[in-house]
């Protein structure tokens, strides 16, 4: 089903390009306004459209051309009018707008002028000279555009969360040395630890604003000061990060941590609650009611985040639970699931070593884990047809595994390593070694590498043909995505999950930052399923072990406890659970 996210995304992308066209400014603001009221409905609309006699016209914003234009949403998955302007106007101009400076008009005549089409064709442009010559823009321009595109790059992307929690622990210690800082948290996409961050948000309670915005700037990657305010102050990084403070009184704090943590649709139906209850919720605290909505009177709770939401009557959300999905009905009947911590995993059952593309031994490996408190591991070097990885063909997989029983003898009983194998489906849906070999592994990861490509029904055949392998554990980062990188490939998630809950098989939740595979969204799926999902390191170093945290982080975001996550069992206790067709849990 369409969200209201998705509906808002594709009138400000129209509203966009209408823009570049010079459309009329009253249709241009008629999208943004529709774009903004869609966001910040509590109800999805394609739910609300099964309802025939629903009025769309009679949402706030959306008159009656926003109106049809959302039923064809719904119903075709697209709007005959955008695919027209899409026709006209390649999508990669849009990037042109992210250029400051360069508005629309600019853009526009660019495009038509030059025939430029995105960023690499304009810097070239600009670095030739040829943009000069335009009417309207001179040597001037030229600089300032190209000034400009750097920073229009790194704006566009989302940075993966583990690279912004880098930069957030760095300003957190760096702000924290300032007297004037009272308390300081990181509020946003980062706190609700979303796979990729857009920008860092930055709260700070202290009544000395100018002492911590001073201390702010000198921040060692601050490039540019964006705006300095009253409360709230940007800046842009050098590596093109935005990152927003603002600052705001003990009373305030916990309500400025409420709203600035987010997400946008958690907040709306958080003030929806609080106006069934006579309250106003706001970033300054909970107030009463007045008739036309206003606050009244002096805020009844604020200091705290717990205050806010017990004067809503919920208990306190985890951060990583606020995206408008089942979290307020959890709380509402006190079935807030316990989320599983990075303490409670004991075991890292994905891992590759120097056989094949890892850079440290099994030997070094067993001892980074055994260093980080891990009880177990499993060796998961990659098989023959991984070439550019030299992957291992039976020969030298059994020797791999003569060297683990020697070393099983030098290691003390408490910590146990498994003999695993990370075993390619093949583009036939076969397995890339033989049942024989399979068979004597402890632990058997499939994953699809080659034929990415293929239809939606191969590649669910292959994987569902793995699963039904009486040797094959796990299925590796199922979707086969790379964050910023490479689009999922096509798969039925949901036939694979009806398969692996059949055979009583394991999903992974591959912790490194790149993939986070499955997804929040698909972990929940599986949890509803009761199938059990195991969170790996996928490490191809000793450094590489410390990304599971990263995959908690997601766990968390889908509402996993540590019941529904395999390793944080003991192996004898996991191996009971393998092969046997799961009983949904709890
Ligand atoms: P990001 O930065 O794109 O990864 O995502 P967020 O969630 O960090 O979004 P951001 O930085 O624009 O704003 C931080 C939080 O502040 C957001 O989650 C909710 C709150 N907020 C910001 N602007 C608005 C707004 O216009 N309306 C509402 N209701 N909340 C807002
Ligand atoms: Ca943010
Ligand atoms: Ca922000
Ligand atoms: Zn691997």
């Amino acid at each position: 089903m369409i969200t209201n996210n998705q509906i808002a995304e594709t009138f400000e992308q129209i509203a966009d390009l209408l823009e570049f066209q010079g459309a009329n400014a009253f249709r241009i603001r008629a999208y943004r306004n529709g774009a903004r009221s869609v966001r910040d409905l509590a109800d999805p609309i394609a739910g609300l459209m099964q309802d025939p006699e629903v009025d769309l016209t009679k949402l706030p914003g959306i008159g009656k051309d926003l109106a049809a234009k959302c039923r064809e949403l719904v119903e075709h998955g697209t709007i005959a009018m955008l695919e027209e302007l899409l026709r006209e106007i390649p999508v990669s101009v849009l990037s042109l707008l992210r250029i400051p400076g360069l508005g629309p008009k600019k853009a526009a005549v660019l495009h038509r002028e030059l025939g430029i089409d995105n960023l690499e064709q304009l810097a070239e442009a600009c670095q030739s000279g040829t943009v000069r010559k335009l009417k309207g823009f001179g040597a001037k321009t030229e600089e300032q555009i190209l000034k400009g595109m750097a920073i229009a790059e790194a704006a566009g992307q989302r940075i993966y969360w583990a690279r912004a929690d880098e930069i957030a622990q760095r300003l957190r210690s760096f702000l924290s040395s300032c007297e004037a800082v009272r308390q300081l948290e990181l509020a946003g996409s980062y706190r609700r630890g979303k796979e990729t961050v857009g920008d860092l948000d930055v709260l700070v309670d202290s009544s000395n604003v100018n002492e911590v915005m001073d201390r702010f700037q000198q921040f060692e990657d601050v490039a540019d000061v964006i705006q300095r305010g009253d409360t709230k102050m940007s800046v842009r990084l050098r590596s093109g990060l935005q990152v927003d403070l603002r600052v705001v009184p003990t009373a305030s704090f916990g309500a400025a941590l409420q709203y600035f943590t987010g997400s946008k649709e958690h907040n709306v139906l958080v003030r929806g609650r609080a106006k069934e209850l006579g309250l106003r919720v706001n970033e300054y605290g909970v107030y009463r009611a007045g008739e036309n909505g206003e606050a009244v009177g002096p805020s009844i709770a604020g200091s705290t985040e717990e205050d806010v939401y017990r004067a809503i009557k919920l208990p306190w959300i985890a951060p990583e639970l606020r995206e408008a999905r089942k979290e307020l009905q959890w709380a509402e009947q006190g079935e807030l699931p316990t989320l599983i911590t990075a303490e409670d995993l004991i075991g890292d059952l994905h891992m590759h070593t120097t056989a094949t593309d890892g850079a440290a031994s099994i030997e070094e490996m067993i001892a980074a884990a055994r260093q980080r408190g891990l009880r177990y591991v499993a060796i998961t070097d990659h098989s023959r047809r991984v070439t550019m990885a030299n992957g291992l063909d039976p020969k030298r997989l059994r020797s791999q595994w003569q060297q683990i029983d020697k070393l099983r003898a030098s290691i003390p009983d408490d910590f146990v390593v498994l003999k695993g194998i990370e075993c390619d489906i093949l583009e036939d849906g076969t397995m890339d070694l033989p049942d024989d070999v399979l068979e004597e592994a402890d632990w058997v990861i499939a994953s699809v590498h080659y034929g990415q490509n293929q239809s939606r029904e191969r590649i669910t055949e292959r994987i569902v043909s793995a699963l039904e392998n009486p040797h094959v554990d796990v299925i590796a980062h199922p979707t086969g995505r790379l964050i910023n990188r490479r689009e999922p490939y096509q798969v039925d998630l949901e036939a694979v999950m009806r398969v692996a809950k059949q055979h009583g098989k394991i999903l992974e939740l591959n912790a490194n930052p790149a993939r986070l595979d499955l997804n929040d969204v698909h972990c929940a799926a599986a949890k509803a399923m009761g199938i059990p999902i195991v969170i790996s390191s996928d490490a191809h170093s000793v450094e590489g072990l410390d990304v599971l945290r990263y995959g908690v982080l997601q766990a968390r975001r889908a509402g996993l406890t540590r019941h529904d996550v395999a390793n944080t069992r003991g192996w004898p206790e996991l191996k009971k659970i393998m092969g046997h067709p799961h009983a949904k849990q709890q």
